[in-house]
C-alpha cells in the first residue's frame, strides 16, 4: 500500500511512522509512506496556502490551489483508491473503515487545519471523509496518524501473530475480554479458575461471555449496530 499525506505540519506527523508498527510495515516494504507539505504548492513569494474566509467570520480557510497543484500532481503519476479528508465534521472511523481501506493500493489523505478547507476541494477531489471522534483537534495531522495506524496494521504480514488483529476489540464489535499473565496469584487477586484450566472450548466461551458483558456495560451502542 501507498499513502500518500497532505500536510501543512510534516514534523507533527512524521515520527509515528520511525517507530513500532508503522516503521516495520515500512521497513518491510508492506507499505510506503509519503509527504509532501502543503507549504511548498502555496502562491506567491510567501507560499500563501490559506486566507480568509468568504462572507467573514473568525480563522482561516485552506485554498483551492495549492491543494489542487499538490493532488493533481499526484494523479498524473498513478490512480488512487481513495482521496480522503480528515476532518471533525465527517463520519467516526471504525473497525470496518479500517478493514476496506487496509485493501487499498493507493490513498492519497488530506489533513486539515484552520478552519477547514475551502469545501470546493471536498466537492471536487475528496472520496471518502473520516473523523477520530467527537472532540476537535488543532489540525487533521495526529488524526492522520491515527488513521495510518488503524489501517496499515491489518495488512497481511505487517503483525508477527497473523491471528491477532482478529481478535482485537471492535473486529466483531465486541470490546476484549479480560486478559491476564503471570503470577496467577498477586497478593491475593486471582486469575479467573477457568484460564488455569487448560479447557481450551471454555476457555473461549468464557472469552465471548466476558467479551459481550463488557460490551453490554461500556458500549451498548455497538450491539445495535
Ligand atoms: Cl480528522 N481533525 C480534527 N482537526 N479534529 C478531529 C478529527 C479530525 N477527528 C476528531 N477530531
Amino acid at each position: 500500500m501507498r499513502v500518500d499525506i497532505i500536510t501543512v505540519e510534516p514534523d507533527l506527523i512524521k515520527s509515528p511512522f520511525q517507530n513500532s508498527m508503522m516503521k516495520r510495515a515500512i521497513d518491510k516494504g508492506l507499505a510506503e509512506v509519503h509527504f509532501h507539505n502543503l507549504r511548498e504548492f502555496g502562491q506567491g513569494n510567501y507560499r500563501q496556502i490559506d486566507d480568509y474566509q468568504f462572507g467573514g467570520g473568525a480563522g482561516m480557510v485552506l485554498m483551492i490551489e495549492p491543494i489542487a497543484k499538490c493532488i493533481e500532481g499526484l494523479l498524473a503519476e498513478r490512480s488512487y483508491d481513495e482521496i480522503i479528508y480528515m476532518t471533525p465534521d465527517a463520519p467516526t472511523l471504525n473497525q470496518a473503515t479500517a478493514n476496506t481501506l487496509s485493501l487499498s493500493e493507493n490513498i492519497i489523505i488530506l489533513t486539515g487545519h484552520y478552519k477547514g478547507v475551502d469545501q470546493r476541494v471536498r466537492d471536487k477531489y475528496i472520496t471518502k471523509e473520516i473523523s477520530i471522534g467527537d472532540y476537535v483537534l488543532t489540525g487533521g495531522e495526529l488524526a492522520a496518524a491515527v488513521l495510518c495506524d488503524a489501517v496499515i496494521r491489518l495488512i497481511p504480514g505487517v503483525l508477527g501473530d497473523e491471528t491477532s488483529a482478529l481478535t482485537d476489540s471492535f473486529q466483531d464489535n465486541l470490546l476484549s475480554p479480560p486478559v491476564y499473565t503471570r503470577p496467577a496469584d498477586y497478593e491475593g487477586m486471582k486469575v479467573p479458575d477457568i484460564l488455569l484450566s487448560g479447557n481450551f472450548p471454555k476457555i473461549e466461551e468464557w472469552r465471548s461471555e466476558k467479551a459481550y458483558e463488557r460490551t453490554q456495560k461500556i458500549r451498548p451502542d455497538l450491539l445495535d449496530e
